[in-house]
Formats: C-alpha cells, sequence, structure tokens
C-alpha cells in the first residue's frame, strides 16, 4: 500500500523545521499534552518516518499541525526531533508562522497558537521578520556546580524556558563551527553531569561565549536532545537566557538582547515581566525561509518505510 504526507520544510537562521500539513496521524481532539502521549505511545513511527533518515536528517525539527482546544488559537501544534517530543520549539514556531504564511493563511499581524506546555502568541511583521511571544519562561536553580573532565567545574543555571535547560555560565567557550565536536563533547559530559546531579528533566545544555558580531551581546551554542546542535541561536534557549538576565537585574523588561548562535545568525529578544510572578514572557524575534514543499512517500514495502532506524518489522512487532 502506498501514502503520502504533505510537508513544507523550512529553516529558521539555518536550524530546519518540517511542518505536517496533512497525512500526519489523527490525535483526536484532547489536550495536546494527551495527543502527545498518543502520538508516543501509538503512532511514534510516524515521528521517525518524517524527520529521520531516509526522509529527512537527525536535526530536523517536525511540527504537526492539529486543532487546538483553545478556541482563540489559530492552530495547534506539537513539535518532535530525532529522539522524542519538545514542549515548545522558538525557531520551530517561527518556522510555522513563515509556513503559515506561505500557504495564505496568515498574513501581517499576530495570532495565538496552541502548545503541549501553554499558548504563545505570534507576529508577523511587515519587514517579513516574525516574533514569538514564548511561554513563561523561569530559573529553578542557581549557581549550580558540576565537575567536568578536561574542564574543570562548570557553573550555571537550570531554567525552564519552553524545554528544560542547563546554562552553562561559567566557564565560557570559544563558539565557532570549527569547533562543533569539541563543544559537543563538553555539552554532552555536562548534560550527565547534570541529569546525576538531580536534574534529570533538564536535556538541552546551552554554552556561551565572545559573539562575532559587533551588535551581538553574546554568542551560543546548544545541544540538543538527540545529540544535534541548534544551527539557530534556540528560541527556547534564548527564553531561558532572558529569564536569566532579568533574575540577576542585567537586563530590564523591554530592553533588547542580540542572542548570535553558532553559525552567526541571531535572535532579538527582549522580555516582560508576568503579571502576580517572579516570572519572564520573551518575545524572540527572527527570520525563517520556505526551503521545500513536498509529499512523503510510503510504500509498505519499503523497509526503511518508518526509518532507518525503525524497520517496517519492528514497527510491525509494536
Ligand atoms: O528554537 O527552541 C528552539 C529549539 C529547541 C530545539 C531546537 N530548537
Amino acid at each position: 500500500m502506498r501514502s503520502e504526507i504533505h510537508v513544507i520544510d523550512s529553516h529558521t537562521a539555518g536550524e530546519p523545521t518540517r511542518v505536517v500539513i496533512d497525512g500526519g496521524p489523527n490525535l483526536g481532539e484532547g489536550s495536546l499534552e494527551s495527543r502527545v502521549a498518543q502520538f508516543r505511545n501509538e503512532f511514534d513511527h510516524y515521528r521517525t518516518a518524517i524527520v529521520t533518515e531516509p526522509r529527512g536528517s537527525e536535526v530536523l525539527v517536525g511540527a504537526l499541525l492539529c486543532s487546538p482546544t483553545d478556541t482563540t488559537c489559530l492552530t495547534g501544534v506539537i513539535f518532535f526531533n530525532n529522539v522524542g517530543y519538545l514542549g515548545m520549539c522558538g525557531h520551530g514556531m517561527i518556522g510555522v508562522v513563515e509556513t503559515l504564511k506561505a500557504r495564505g493563511q496568515i498574513s501581517e499581524g499576530s495570532c495565538r497558537i496552541e502548545t503541549p506546555v501553554g499558548v504563545v502568541t505570534a507576529e508577523l511583521h511587515r519587514d517579513g521578520s516574525i516574533s514569538v511571544s514564548n511561554v513563561e519562561s523561569y530559573r529553578v536553580a542557581s549557581d549550580v556546580k558540576v565537575d567536568i573532565d578536561d574542564v574543570g567545574t562548570v557553573i550555571g543555571d537550570v531554567v525552564w524556558g519552553g524545554n528544560w535547560f542547563f546554562l552553562a555560565r561559567e566557564p565560557r567557550q570559544e563558539i565557532s563551527p570549527e569547533r562543533v565536536e569539541e563543544l559537543m563533547a563538553i555539552a554532552a559530559e555536562i548534560r550527565h553531569a547534570i541529569n546525576d546531579a538531580g536534574y534529570p528533566e533538564v536535556d538541552h545544555i546551552e554554552l556561551f561565549g565572545e559573539p562575532s558580531h559587533p551588535e551581538a551581546d553574546s554568542r551560543n551554542f546548544v545541544l540538543c536532545p538527540g545529540m544535534q546542535y541548534d544551527r539557530s541561536p534556540c528560541g527556547t534557549g534564548t527564553s531561558a537566557k532572558l529569564a536569566c538576565l532579568a533574575a540577576d537585574g542585567k537586563l530590564r523588561a523591554g530592553q533588547s538582547w542580540v542572542q548570535e548562535g553558532i553559525l552567526g545568525t541571531s535572535f532579538v529578544g527582549h522580555f516582560q515581566w508576568s503579571e502576580d510572578s517572579d516570572r519572564i514572557r520573551p518575545i524572540i524575534r527572527g527570520r525563517a525561509f520556505v526551503t521545500a514543499d513536498c509529499r512523503l512517500q510510503f510504500d509498505d514495502e519499503d523497509p526503511f518505510c518508518w526509518g532507518v532506524h525503525r524497520t517496517t518489522v519492528a514497527h510491525e512487532a509494536e
């Protein structure tokens, strides 16, 4: 039997997103959180088929559009990657909005979009850039110390920015594409140590160094859950950084922070204090470009129909 899934690909500051327009799994009408559980438990082969080889790459983030439970929202979206599911995804949300624009479903102005971790507001600006007012972000632990071979003591913060992050403040790193392998190895070691230190939920590690552009405030490197690094400055990672700057009184509400990523592309962020709490609402602005509009083909005679690492036989055995 043959079937197909309509997807639109884009990249945001270099990081790719594949939006599923049609043909994805039907997860019903429950809460988005419960739909993620259903996706994981019953339809996980769609995740590997859509984002990993042979149709995708380990770095791709998928975005399944679905009906929102909050009727003020234009759409719901569930983000996924090579190893599982994400709460929010900043670069991915900018990619989703660019995709909706390409399909004529959104024009200049703002709209609300539901995710499994809350509703975000996206604004499409006249210059083509898109800003995302993310879910509330906050730091849960500061000055956490872990010892890493070859690096020494690493000091940083555990922060929610729509995903769980450890932001390694010290030591600072030289962030450059030439050092990717080394940065991956350091970040992976830090993640082990942080998980062992009582923060098993942390799956993103963010390192910092000097920016390469005079207008940027910082440059980061973000290790994602599936041993891939974010090509963009990471929207949820930048949100986590803003939460730390706010908590430390180093950035005022409304003041801009230019976060450069490993490729030298940047997001411009600022924040607002949340009402009645010491949490912040980060706003991240960047640009995305559509790269493909195509139909993924599924043939059940193809041994790699559901992904190279999930054979048809393995799927049938599930
Ligand atoms: O932009 O938030 C982000 C993100 C998370 C993982 C990859 N990109």
